[in-house]
């Protein structure tokens, strides 16, 4: 098991590559999608996405180049330099493939597009890509002092079903979105027919190009967001994810956090059955309290889930993948979002080397 650091598109400092291998990572996973910047163009640092219900922030393909290969390699580059290993890039933009999610008139062309990435990502020698195929994306969560001592984290309480607002994608907003296209109102077979195309598309580049992509559950695992359907909201939907396309390129973007919300199955089990398929691609380490739709995050340590226990069947499995911590609670310092991941990062370190 490999331990990796999760990095925000505003976090790519040489600072946050030192602080990350002080940490111990010898992994990183890298957000390239900037999710915060406004209308205004202001962007707003938030190391705990939540909203308002108009979305995290507003995107566009002004950075495309961060997706090329020449960039990738720099990138690359600059993190050995640091001592770290490039295992992931999470998520694709929402201006790249808005059309795949809601069926409009430009997937074919978002397709290709998502093709040309993979293919970069063979070439720059990047060995996995994290998605979440989603319509309404993760919103309706709120930010309070949910976690031990009072360390504000994120937590929800009801389920966000107002109406999805034109433009918004992936719980983003895109301007570029045909709005005759309808986003919602469809049932959860059409949204797996969407899959299904996405999937069978975009796997055998992936196969050629020796990527895995992995596939996140929802966030916040409910059947329905804001009237759109969702895909993985229990865990045994994760088989039919699986079954959609065989290709071992096909695999799991396996978030403790959002499937120990479910309410159906039991986390251990799960974990056995996914870790002995070797359908995971790498893990979001982190722990909760409750279930959906009332849950909050808190720290590795103090949640319903078991993380030793987590370990010793991943071991027993032989999981040969990357932990990053996801999220954190937030520690009262100068330095909140650090001091929660440098916390977590400390306790999976130590629990490894005990297992
Ligand atoms: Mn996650």
């Amino acid at each position: 098991m490999k331990l990796g650091f999760n990095f925000y598109r505003h976090m790519l400092t040489p600072e946050n590559f030192r602080f990350a291998r002080q940490c111990g990572a010898t992994h990183a996973v890298i957000h390239l999608v900037d999710y915060f910047k406004k209308k205004d163009n202001n962007t707003i640092i938030n190391d705990q996405p939540v909203d308002n219900g108009d979305g995290w922030g507003v995107t566009d393909r002004e950075e495309d180049f961060l997706w090329t290969p020449e960039y990738m390699l720099q990138l690359k580059k600059e993190l050995n330099e640091y001592g770290l290993e490039w295992y992931a890039i999470e998520n694709f933009n929402p201006a790249h493939w808005y059309d795949i999610l809601l069926d409009g008139p430009k997937k074919k062309e978002q397709i290709e597009f998502l093709k040309q990435i993979i293919c970069n990502m063979g070439k720059a020698g990047i060995p996995c890509m994290g998605y979440n195929f989603s319509i309404a994306g993760v919103t309706g969560r709120v930010k309070q002092s949910f976690a031990r001592g009072g360390a504000e984290s994120v937590g929800m309480r009801e389920t966000n079903n107002n109406p999805l607002p034109e433009g918004l994608v992936w719980n983003m907003q895109v301007d570029s979105v045909n709005h005759n296209v309808k986003s919602g109102q469809i049932k959860h077979d059409e949204l797996w027919n969407r899959l299904h195309w996405f999937l069978s598309e975009l796997l055998p580049v992936a196969e050629e190009a020796g990527v895995i992509l992995a596939a996140h559950p929802d966030d916040p695992p409910v059947p329905f967001l804001r009237q759109t359907p969702r895909l993985v909201y229990q865990p045994q939907l994760y088989d039919k994810l699986i079954n959609t396309v065989q290709s071992t390129s096909n695999q799991l973007e396996f978030c403790l956090g959002s499937l120990a919300e479910m309410t159906d199955g039991d986390i251990y089990d799960v974990t056995e059955k996914y870790s002995q398929q070797q359908k995971i691609g790498y893990i979001h380490f982190r722990n909760i309290k409750g279930k959906a739709p009332n849950y909050r995050e808190v720290f590795i340590d103090e949640g319903d889930i078991d993380m030793i226990k987590i370990l010793r069947i991943l071991k027993k499995n032989n999981y040969q993948g990357v932990l990053v911590p996801d999220h954190t609670p937030q520690m009262s310092c100068d330095a909140p979002w650090h001091a929660g991941m440098a916390y977590a990062m400390g306790y999976m370190k130590a629990a490894i080397e005990l297992i």
